[in-house]
């Protein structure tokens, strides 16, 4: 059987660590694509990864590319492109630049992976999955955002690191649009199982250092780009959407909070936003509807709200 094809499609720092992650975990052969003034870069981290995987004992075979036709066939395209946030921006500073490149990647999708599994990362990210499903016109099973892994990953550590438990241990659940209204469920989340507010019943923890995890959880990503200044997260971003990405290839089914387009779930209809779902060989397999407490109900309304304020500047924009 050939191997399966996995395009990047952005080859910066999300770009390049996904496709070493992507090789290390044998997923396919990958091609790192960029905009012609970077096609140089993509072809370097597409060889220098290939000069890993000797050492590392993967095969793959690694490409950097600038030409659309490069992507053909692809499997599953995970798509970076655009601008991340920079110091004191905020991700609805984004919308105008990355909604253009939206429109461009999702033009070219079009063309030449029409089958594919589609994978958006780029910021601000509800209104951004959103756009790339309305340009490709691809079936909404086939195009989701990444967002929930990585927010709920943050959740997870924090945890873990509190209760000085293992992180595998740890599970955590977390609803809404990828920003500042995010809605982290406590009740949801659980060490081996155990829900946290039971945990705060046990005297593991207090319920205030709780709500100052979910809120360093809300804040994760501004935290990161406080701290490199350069730029904003990209290894946990990455590994995200490698696991993402392998629940589909693998049709693992695996349950994770993604961004997937809503009809009617939730009491919300035709909008992207973070909600539990299966994913496997047929994409969004499940969007899972659990019930929300009133607390819960009104938090995750508010983050709808603010994702469908965003998804109206994005189509002001995007035109
Ligand atoms: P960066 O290292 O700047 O890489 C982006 C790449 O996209 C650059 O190499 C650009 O040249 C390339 N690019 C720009 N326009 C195009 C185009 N039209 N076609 C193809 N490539 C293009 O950024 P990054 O990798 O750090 O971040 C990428 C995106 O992910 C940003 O929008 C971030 O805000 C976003 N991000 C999202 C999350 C989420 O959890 C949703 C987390 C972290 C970053």
């Amino acid at each position: 059987m050939a191997r399966k094809k996995i395009a990047l499609v952005g080859a910066g720092q999300i770009g390049g660590t996904l496709a070493l992650l992507a090789g290390l975990k044998e997923l396919g052969d990958i091609v790192l694509f960029d905009i012609p003034d970077f096609e140089g870069v993509a072809k370097g981290k597409a060889l220098d990864i290939a000069e890993a995987a000797p050492v590392e004992g993967f095969d793959a075979s690694l490409t950097g590319a600038s030409d659309y036709a490069d992507i053909a066939g692809a499997d599953v395209v995970i798509v970076t492109a655009g601008v991340p946030r920079k110091p004191g921006m905020s991700r609805d500073d984004l919308v105008g630049i990355n909604a253009k490149v939206i429109k461009a990647v999702g033009a070219g999708l079009k063309a030449h992976a029409p089958d594919a599994f589609v994978i958006v990362i780029t910021n601000p990210l509800d209104a951004m999955v959103g756009l790339m499903q309305q340009v490709t016109g691809f079936d909404p099973a086939k195009v989701v955002g990444m967002a929930g892994v990585l927010d709920s990953a943050r959740f997870r550590h924090f945890l873990a690191d509190e209760f000085k438990v293992s992180v595998e241990d740890v599970t955590a659940f977390v609803l809404g649009g990828h920003g500042d209204t995010m809605v982290p469920s406590v009740r949801y989340s659980t060490v081996a199982g155990i829900p946290l507010p039971d945990l705060v019943k046990m005297g593991w923890t207090t319920q205030e250092k709780l709500d100052q995890i979910v809120q360093r959880t809300r804040d994760g990503g501004a935290e990161i780009v406080a701290l490199l200044k350069t730029g904003s997260a990209f290894y946990a971003p990455a590994a995200s959407a490698i696991a993402m990405a392998e629940s589909y290839l693998k049709d693992k089914k695996r349950v994770l909070p993604c961004a997937a387009k809503l009809t009617g779930q939730y009491g919300v209809d035709g909008l992207y936003i973070g909600v539990p779902v299966i994913i496997g060989a047929g994409g969004v397999e499940k969007i899972i509807e659990i019930e929300l407490n009133a607390e819960e109900k009104a938090n995750f309304e508010k983050s709808v709200a603010a994702v469908q304020q965003l998804v109206e500047v994005t189509a002001k924009v995007a035109g």
